[in-house]
């Protein structure tokens, strides 16, 4: 019995002495060490073993597969490092050779406007709001003057996700919520995502707004111009001229749509302003009593101006682009031009 295992002994280490491959000697370690392989078979029948055996075929047998485990170990590593040094002689790196050229990202045209305008009311001192996309209809509609079943909601194409919850239309809720937990004077501007059933040359479902309002004792509708020029100037050029055109909103009493003069003719007469020579740019208002009201502020104590407009449409009177729809397209060929 002990001679069955000196003889194996013997076979083994003859046999991995005479391996030629790593893949060799892989294949004696299935032999010899595998889940049936000889010595393994050799442990399994260790209970068939005669008692009075058993101690010195159990050593043996210990030593035996210790010694073959350790010639396949240092066989596969003479292997192993004889691979390597020829890997390292056959496949030099040429490291003269000109790398990958990986093309820096950059900022999407919609946020680098954003970007832009966010500075320009920062250094007004106004600080950055926001609130969320998944809104109650309360500070979507009511809180806002449009109650329900009010007309005014049909100015806005609502996405509703229940008769309560709507992704929101505008930015204008944030005015209510930062009302309603702050006190004045108050200097915000709230930007972000919002959402209307909408879409051609100049809507899309999905867009940005930045929403804007200063509140305070005696605040008049020239803070609001005064403001809204310095913005102007800044994004356009201090040669843009501004228009106040008389207009309708539920939130704000009086209201006003802003334009500019025509960006491409500077007010001359062009297709891109269908031969006004101005371009809409923002709605805005001094804020409704009522809404002050909402927010729980004595309107004969308070006034405001609030603004809201859409980022995509300044980048669009910003850049010259006649769809707004090339923003989201993911088309490389235009947004690599920003
Ligand atoms: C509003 O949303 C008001 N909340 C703005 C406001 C705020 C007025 C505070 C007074 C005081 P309006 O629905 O006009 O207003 O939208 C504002 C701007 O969002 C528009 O001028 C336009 O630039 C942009 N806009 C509206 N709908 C879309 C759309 N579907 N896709 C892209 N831009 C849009």
């Amino acid at each position: 019995m002990l001679n069955d295992l000196h003889s194996i002994k013997d076979l083994a280490g003859d046999e991995i002495e005479k391996s030629d491959s790593l893949r060799q000697v892989q294949e004696l370690r299935i032999k010899y060490l595998g889940k049936k392989g000889i010595i393994t078979g050799r442990i399994k029948s260790l209970g068939a073993v005669s008692p009075e055996d058993r101690r010195n075929y159990g050593q043996l047998l210990n030593e035996v597969k210790t010694y073959i485990e350790d010639l396949l170990c240092r066989s596969e590593k003479t292997f192993k490092a004889a691979e390597l040094n020829r890997t390292l002689q056959t496949q030099r790196i040429d490291v003269t050779l000109p790398g990958y050229f990986i093309p820096p990202g950059h900022l999407h045209p919609t946020t680098q406007v954003l970007d832009e305008i966010v500075d320009v009311f920062t250094s007004l001192g106004f600080h950055v709001e926001e609130g969320p996309e998944v809104e109650l209809d309360f500070y979507n509609f009511e809180a806002l003057n449009m109650p329900k079943d009010h007309p005014a909601r049909d100015m806005q194409d609502t996405f509703y996700i229940t008769d309560d919850v709507v992704l929101r239309t505008h930015t204008s809720p944030v005015q209510v919520r930062i009302m309603k937990n702050n006190t004045p004077p108050l200097r915000v501007i709230a930007p972000g995502k919002v959402y209307r059933c909408d879409a051609d040359v100049t809507h899309i479902p999905m867009f940005h707004q930045l929403e804007g309002f200063m509140v305070d004792k005696h605040i008049t509708m020239s803070d609001l111009k005064g403001v809204l020029e310095v913005f102007i100037h800044k994004v356009f050029g201090t040669d843009t001229k501004l228009r106040f055109r008389p207009s309708f909103f539920p939130f704000t009493e009086p209201s006003a749509e802003i334009d500019i003069s025509c960006v491409i003719c500077r007010g001359a007469g062009c297709s891109v302003c269908k031969n006004t020579g101005w371009l809409e740019i923002l709605g805005a208002g001094m804020i409704n009593p009522r809404v002050f009201e909402m927010a729980g502020y004595d309107p004969e104590q308070y006034t405001g101006f609030a603004f809201g407009m859409g980022i995509e449409r300044v980048a669009m009177l910003k850049y010259g682009i006649d769809d707004i729809r090339l923003f989201y397209e993911n088309d490389k060929r235009f947004l690599e031009q920003f």
